[in-house]
């Protein structure tokens, strides 16, 4: 059994699909967009989490067509929801993008072309990258980001906190959002938060300082939630709001909300 050959058939065979987790505006619980999360059902090991084929997938070399595979269906979904609704029209499409995925030059072709062929404007992507991805190949990095900036595409810094970023570098980078890890918001509301806290208090500071919206990420309980709305964090996504969503789910939550 070699999952990494399989995985180049098993996306020819329809064995990923991609969940939709609900990002919310704090306090409101409005629908400000969804995070594209790629799921592997093999057919004799069952499911595969992300954990392990997304780590083999950059050692092969196919992350680049699971990247690819992954935004143009999530993007597709997107155009089909806006097509059914004028509320679906204010969403935005969160997408991963790997370290490996900015070594290609033409990246940002690439990311353009599907725009277009989807139809979805691009100002409702938003692609969701690490600081360390970005500082591999800062040059290489810093160029697409920027490129695809300049049409239009939104930018998120996924699992921040858990890097290096100085504020300089953060300055350069033309991101719109900072998404606190994971690990920051599950020692809130804790008898030993208290240093999670400064820190989920000093990105709030931070992104407000540079003009930034804060996503906190993986929020599961409701004294997380206190503790999130004391620190005037933004939004939030996380299994107290809803897990990863089949996309007619997440569609069922789009007319909920027209
Ligand atoms: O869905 P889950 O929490 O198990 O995801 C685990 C990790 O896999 C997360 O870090 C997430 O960013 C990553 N991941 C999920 N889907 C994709 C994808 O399509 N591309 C990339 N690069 N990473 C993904
Ligand atoms: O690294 P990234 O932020 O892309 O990871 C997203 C991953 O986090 C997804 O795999 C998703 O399933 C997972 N996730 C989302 N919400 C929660 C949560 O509330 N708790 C936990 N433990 N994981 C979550
Ligand atoms: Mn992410
Ligand atoms: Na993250």
């Amino acid at each position: 059994l070699n999952l990494e050959n399989d995985m180049r058939s098993a996306l020819k065979d329809g064995e990923f699909h991609i969940e939709y987790q609900p990002i919310l505006l704090m306090g409101t619980n409005s629908l400000i967009g969804f995070e594209a999360l790629a799921r592997w059902n093999h057919p004799t090991r069952g499911p595969i989490p992300p954990s392990e084929f997304i780590p083999m997938a950059e050692d092969s070399g196919m992350i680049m067509e699971l990247g690819q595979w992954v935004l143009e269906n999530a993007l597709k979904t997107l155009a089909t929801w806006r097509a059914q609704s004028e509320r679906a029209k204010d969403l935005f499409m969160a997408v991963n993008l790997s370290t490996r995925q900015f070594a290609k030059a033409a990246l940002h072709t690439d990311i353009l072309a599907t725009l277009e062929k989807t139809g979805v404007p691009a100002d409702r992507l938003k692609l969701e990258v690490t600081e360390s991805a970005v500082m591999e190949n800062p040059e290489s990095a810093l160029r697409t980001l920027n490129i695809l900036r300049e049409n239009g595409v939104q930018f998120s810094i996924d699992d921040f906190g858990t890097g290096y970023s100085s504020l300089t570098q953060l300055q350069r980078l033309p991101v719109d959002t900072l998404k606190v890890d994971r690990s920051f918001i599950s020692r809130l509301g804790e008898g030993d938060d208290q240093e999670s806290t400064e820190i989920v208090k000093a990105v709030v500071a931070m992104a407000r300082c540079l003009d930034l919206s804060v996503v906190a990420e993986g929020v599961e309980t409701g004294k997380q939630l206190d503790s999130l709305s004391r620190l005037n964090c933004e939004c939030v996504q996380g299994f107290l709001f809803h897990e990863p969503l089949h996309d007619s789910a997440a569609m069922d939550l789009i007319a909920e909300q027209e």
